[in-house]
């Protein structure tokens, strides 16, 4: 894509500081040279980028379009560069400058537009639908604030606004001429006409604009340049009074504005519970009716056929439910703006979208309250209604076993709508994230849906860029792996598989070693940065990074290192391998017990970390503001990858593939992707304990298990949780209450006491397994070969050929 060389490059960016920054490459500032460098990479990519665009239109290529809510792309300079063959040319011209190449790249404010795996998957998807050659885009919301950042204030999590836009983003272009007009609320009116057949009209109705802001996306090494189309909430010209401040209206209208633009204001900051709130219903018909518009106008510029051609040459993806309102939109435009029939109408929409879940947690579940769509949007609810009527027919007549389970079935029940029982009759395929995951969808769940559209059920389980998460965060790793087998594993990750015969050769086990030393180092160094902690690299760096929630269980690893500490201090001179603890995590802002652990987790590092018999041989680490740049710092240095959710509620998992492919070791239950790993890598590669999903959700059919039949029988258990009250982790005043109480008179929703057992004999067994550093490497090196089948390149290979047929 480039023609520089390191001399040509740094004049590049000479010539961009001193035209745009009025300045010399001696004076710069670290954030003017990020800036200079962003731009000399968005100079290759626009011509691409137009490139990219004609070629989809000449060959009228078939396109997909992701809709999602949360984009988690974190930085993109780094990226950038890779993909575009520049990052080893760039990171040279800095250090013969003189500049550190990261503290350049951080210059980037992340893009928090997610709030995790969902999130960081689209982001993933996008980079290996650029990289394998399709026309694919995304379509999401710029949020003007992203997730919260997170500070630790005396162990408690407080939250920060991430106005992330503070600075110029480098990477979009506002494109107001494609900008779409959005209606909320009114009235509508049906008029028949002299055929018989229906006109709606709309009256009354709010207007908002939606201006697309568009993100390159670039794929590795082959000149495509994909769109990621953000869009932003604005006042509609037609709507812009001009009003000065001695006019009545003023304030009034000022408040109108705010709330106009308050639609793309924020990212909501919570992963687990659905929250009825309206302003996040207008975001998501916002989004949705915004992306349709979008795409029939380049369906109409890109070929001259009637929009029932559409799915031949278009699909949509929508992440989770959070779209689903593009069933009902979509009928709606086909039929009151495009004069289709109903029949007609749902052959169209069915055959376009398909529905992608992500979680059982009923909890999580979208319902709506009919009332709120009525008056938001009330042509769609009108449809909604009318594709329930048809849709309980149907059973009716085509499923006499099912007409008792009616009631289950219809999206609208006790006057709630139910998102996902609308995405999959929407819909021509559903699929689940892991192979578990999907059965749970078919056997449970969904089950009756699964009787009436059996053909409709697919499993697809997630997967990761290779390029940023191997390649791009650890360069060290990824050299010594091309030293061994070559280069091609970056074009076809499964190649990493070669590994296998290097898995008994000790020198590139050391090698190994090495990269993953250096890496303990670099992150010790940033956390004695950050908070003044050494951190013992000849430990094991166990790590569970990832939202904090219940089923989770980051609870049950702190109640783990209570144990250990009781243990020590029993016997200060118990034989044990040194462990440092590493947590990073944010927590939903109102889900107070998560908070709770995120203080509990502080408390313990606090007395741990200064109790002199403790020595080096424990340490416990929770690092502030979890965000995908953290995750680049901490992912290459992770030993032991605890992933050990209460089995059947983790979806897949996507930090169980990070940290795979860069040589930690597993320590997971039988949840999520972490089966499908155990099933390649084998029962010796991973440490895998506890409750099976199967026996978990026999648990919960029978009303759960006598927890504190635990708590008496089992002293390690009885200990810890007395601790929880006894004020020492913490002062007096300082008691985790309620930790204990859920345990205890909540019956421990998510066996923590249950699997407590089995996780301590695991990590006797890691404790162990690691003082034979060979057989460590070993394991370390099967885990990185069988990695590649985790590259979101074979998830999208497997999306194209079963669901886009692109
Ligand atoms: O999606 C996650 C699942 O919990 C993971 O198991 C899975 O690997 C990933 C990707 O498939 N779900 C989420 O991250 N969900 C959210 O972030 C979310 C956001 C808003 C509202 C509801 C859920």
């Amino acid at each position: 894509m480039h023609n520089y060389d390191p001399a040509s490059f740094h004049t590049a960016i000479e010539g961009k500081l001193k035209r745009k920054h009025r300045t010399t490459l001696e004076e710069a500032t670290d954030k003017e040279i990020y800036y200079s460098i962003a731009s000399i990479i968005q100079d290759l990519v626009m011509p691409k980028w137009f490139e990219t665009n004609q070629e989809i239109q000449q060959n009228k290529s078939k396109q997909v379009y992701y809709i999602s809510m949360e984009f988690l792309i974190g930085r993109l300079i780094e990226s950038n560069l890779q993909n575009c063959g520049l990052l080893d040319i760039c990171n040279q011209t800095l250090l013969d400058l003189g500049r550190r190449p990261e503290r350049i790249y951080e210059q980037e404010h992340d893009a928090a537009l997610g709030n995790g795996g969902l999130g960081r998957l689209a982001a993933c998807f996008l980079d290996s639908i650029a990289s394998l050659g399709y026309a694919g885009h995304g379509s999401g919301i710029r949020y003007r604030y992203g997730l919260f950042e997170q500070r630790i204030i005396h162990g408690n999590q407080v939250e920060l606004p991430d106005y992330w836009l503070k600075e110029e983003y480098p990477w979009e272009t506002r494109k107001p001429d494609e900008a779409v007009e959005i209606r909320f609320g009114g009235t509508v009116h049906e008029h028949k006409r002299r055929d018989g057949s229906l006109e709606i009209s709309y009256e009354n109705t709010d207007s908002v604009m939606a201006v697309p802001y568009d993100v390159p996306v670039l794929g590795y090494h082959n000149e495509v340049v994909n769109t990621l189309r953000l869009w932003s909430a604005e006042l509609s010209p037609a709507e812009n009074k001009g009003l000065s401040a001695s006019d009545q209206q003023y304030y009034h209208h000022l408040d109108h504005i705010h709330s106009i633009e308050q639609i793309s204001g924020f990212l909501y900051p919570d992963d687990s519970t659905f929250e009825g709130k309206e302003l996040r219903l207008k975001q998501q018909y916002f989004l949705v009716s915004a992306t349709i518009k979008n795409i029939i106008a380049n369906f109409r510029r890109n070929h001259d056929l009637p929009l029932s051609m559409m799915p031949e040459y278009t699909v949509i993806q929508i992440n989770d439910t959070h779209p689903s309102l593009a069933v009902p939109e979509l009928m709606r435009i086909l039929m009151d703006e495009e004069g289709y029939g109903w029949e007609k109408a749902w052959q169209i929409t069915t055959n376009l979208l398909a529905y992608t879940n992500h979680t059982t947690l009923s909890e999580a579940l979208e319902k709506w309250p009919v009332s709120m769509i009525q008056n938001l949007l009330p042509r769609l609810y009108m449809i909604i209604h009318e594709i329930n009527e048809r849709f309980c027919e149907q059973i009716y007549t085509t499923h006499p076993e099912l007409r008792d389970k009616i009631h289950e079935l219809a999206i609208i029940s006790y006057e709630q709508i139910h998102m996902a029982h609308l995405a999959i009759v929407g819909s021509f395929s559903v699929n689940g994230v892991a192979k578990i995951h999907t059965e749970i969808l078919k056997n449970k769940e969904m089950k009756n849906f699964y009787t009436l559209y059996p053909k409709k059920f697919n499993n697809k389980t997630n997967g990761i860029t290779h390029r940023r998460w191997l390649q791009q965060v650890n360069p060290c790793l990824a050299s010594k792996i091309t030293d061994v087998i070559g280069p091609r594993w970056v074009h076809e990750p499964h190649k990493l598989m070669n590994l296998l015969r290097y898995t008994n050769d000790a020198p590139f086990l050391e090698t190994m070693k090495d990269c993953k030393q250096h890496s303990k180092h670099l992150l010790a160094k940033y956390v004695y940065e950050q908070q003044g902690v050494k951190l013992n690299t000849d430990s094991i760096f166990d790590v569970q990074i990832k939202r904090l929630h219940e089923y989770k269980r980051q609870l049950m690893n702190v109640f783990h290192i209570i144990y250990l500490y009781n243990e020590l201090k029993d016997n200060p001179n118990m034989d044990i391998t040194p462990r440092t603890f590493i947590f990073a995590a944010k927590a939903a802002p109102s889900y107070h017990l998560a908070k709770e652990v995120i203080k509990l987790i502080h408390h313990v590092a606090s007395v741990v970390n200064n109790d002199p018999d403790i020595k080096d041989k424990l340490k416990v680490v929770f690092l502030e503001n979890y965000n995908v740049s953290l995750a680049e710092k901490i992912i290459p240095a992770a030993e032991v990858s605890e992933q050990i959710s209460t089995a059947s509620k983790e979806a897949s998992g996507t930090g169980n593939m990070k940290m795979m492919m860069n040589g930690a070791i597993t320590c997971g239950t039988l949840d999520g992707a972490n089966i499908e790993i155990r099933d390649f890598v084998g029962d010796d590669n991973i440490f895998i304990f506890g409750l099976t999903a199967e026996q978990v959700l026999d648990y919960y059919a029978h009303g759960g298990y006598d927890a504190k039949s635990i708590y008496h029988a089992d002293v390690r258990v009885k200990r810890v949780l007395d601790q929880l009250n006894g004020g020492v982790f913490g002062s007096q005043e300082i008691e985790f209450k309620d930790l204990f109480y859920n345990i205890m008179y909540h019956n421990d929703p998510f066996f923590v006491l249950k699997d407590f057992g089995p996780y301590v004999e695991t990590h006797e067994m890691i404790d162990r397994a690691y003082r034979d550093q060979n057989h460590w490497q070993r394991m370390a090196a099967t885990n990185i070969a069988h990695s590649g089948k985790f590259s979101s390149d074979r998830t999208i290979m497997e999306y194209v050929s079963d669901i886009w047929k692109l």
